[in-house]
């Protein structure tokens, strides 16, 4: 059995997973695309799926016959419309990282899937399959260094695009430190604040770059965040989790060390694309297997995405209060209390 897949959006990560799809993954199948840009998605089409077809819009796209799955990858502010009209559809939909750009966007699709009563949608939110993250919160949960303290993460870009703004330095990019961290620690967020240290020149007059975010979760965690998004040298993420008994950090990508010229190191990678490549290869199999077996989604849920909606909320009030804000959060539904892959 095969997973016919639409993908909405064929910009820079939508075509990296039509790639990984057709070329990588097993058991599934592009079926069709679409994009604003027309001419990008039978561009893109005509790349990598040769077989698919060009729909004019995403509500055509969702609804075709041989679509059996849906895959957003537009930009952030079209994705709540889209996971909506899948979820109308009763189709399963892997969507981009944010689920909407709203708390409010992520609780209209939370209320539509608990309607429709089964998980049909996963958040890509990859850093939950990246085997580094994993093996932290295996080396947490066997208590190797007993209970955490403080936790210390680097999210660096070596630079921003011109549409890149000052809030967008935690909804676009702290984001995937606001998920990793609570699943990470099994602990929720409850006050942040937001520092801005000495901006770089690299930086364009309307960007605050870099920032640090001070997260304290309710067990007392203090997370220290930098993002710096124009730090010129590379793609670097890093964290540390200090603990009572000793500390442990995320492992660095493994890269050939060459000493030449008197010099001794290893290249730094230079953007999301190689650094996450194997997450987003087992995240994208763990969705398609969840649709060939016809299981609940078992990824990163609706519900993950609405708490890194409403944190991410509050760090941009933070950001724009220059103090302390809260974070509140209902409880979560039953529906979302079970997630194999992502175990709580
Ligand atoms: P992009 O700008 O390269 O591509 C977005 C594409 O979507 C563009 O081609 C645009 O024309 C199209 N598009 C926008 N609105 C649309 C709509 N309503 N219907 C159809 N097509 C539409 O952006 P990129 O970097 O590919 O990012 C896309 C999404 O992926 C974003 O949500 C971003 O946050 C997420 N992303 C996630 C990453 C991760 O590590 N998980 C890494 C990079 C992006
Ligand atoms: P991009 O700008 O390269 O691509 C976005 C594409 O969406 C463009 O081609 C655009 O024309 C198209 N588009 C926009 N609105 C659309 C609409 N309404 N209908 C159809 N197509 C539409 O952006 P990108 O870097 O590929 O990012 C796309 C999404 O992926 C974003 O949500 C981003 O946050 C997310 N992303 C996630 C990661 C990650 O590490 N998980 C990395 C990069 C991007
Ligand atoms: C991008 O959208 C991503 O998701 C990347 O993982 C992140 O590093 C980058 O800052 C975002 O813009």
């Amino acid at each position: 059995m095969t997973v016919r897949v639409g993908v909405i959006g064929t910009g820079a990560i939508g075509q990296d997973h039509i790639r990984r799809l057709e070329c990588k993954l097993s058991g599934a199948k592009v079926t069709a695309v679409t994009d604003v840009n027309q001419d990008l998605a039978r561009k893109v089409a005509n790349t990598y799926a040769k077989q698919a077809t060009v729909y004019a819009n995403d509500r055509e796209l969702i609804a075709a016959r041989d679509v059996d799955a849906v895959l957003v990858a537009s930009w952030g502010p079209a994705h709540e419309a889209s996971v909506l009209a899948a979820l109308e559809a009763g189709k399963r939909v892997f969507c981009e990282k944010p689920l909407a750009t709203t708390a409010d966007g992520c609780m209209r699709i939370v209320e539509a899937e608990m309607a429709h009563g089964k998980r049909l949608v996963q958040v890509g939110f990859m850093r939950r399959f990246d085997s580094g993250y994993l093996q932290l919160k295996q080396a947490l949960e066997q208590e190797l260094v007993g209970e955490p303290l403080m936790v210390r993460c680097i999210h660096r870009n070596v630079e921003s695009a011109e549409s890149y703004t000052t809030d967008m330095a935690i909804t676009d990019t702290l984001i995937h430190e606001i998920d990793v961290l609570h699943w990470l620690l099994n602990d929720e967020y409850q006050h942040v604040r937001v520092l801005y240290p000495k901006k770089t020149k690299h930086a364009l007059p309307h960007l605050q770059d870099p920032q640090l975010v001070l997260l304290e979760t309710k067990k007392g965690v203090i997370i220290q965040a930098e993002i710096f998004v124009n730090c010129k040298y590379g793609y670097d993420i890093q964290c540390e989790i200090a603990g009572e008994e000793g500390v442990i950090s995320l492992p660095d990508v493994p890269a050939v060390r060459l000493c030449s010229n008197g010099r001794k190191g290893t290249e730094v990678l230079q953007d999301w694309k190689k650094r996450f490549e194997a997450a987003y290869d087992v995240e994208l199999q763990a969705f398609i297997d969840d649709g060939l077996k016809d299981e609940p989604a078992s990824g990163p849920s609706a519900w993950d995405g609405y708490v890194a909606a409403v944190t991410a909320d509050a760090c941009v009030k933070a950001q724009e209060s220059g103090r302390e804000e809260s974070i509140e959060l209902p409880k979560k539904p039953a529906f979302y209390q079970h997630s194999a892959a992502t175990p709580e």
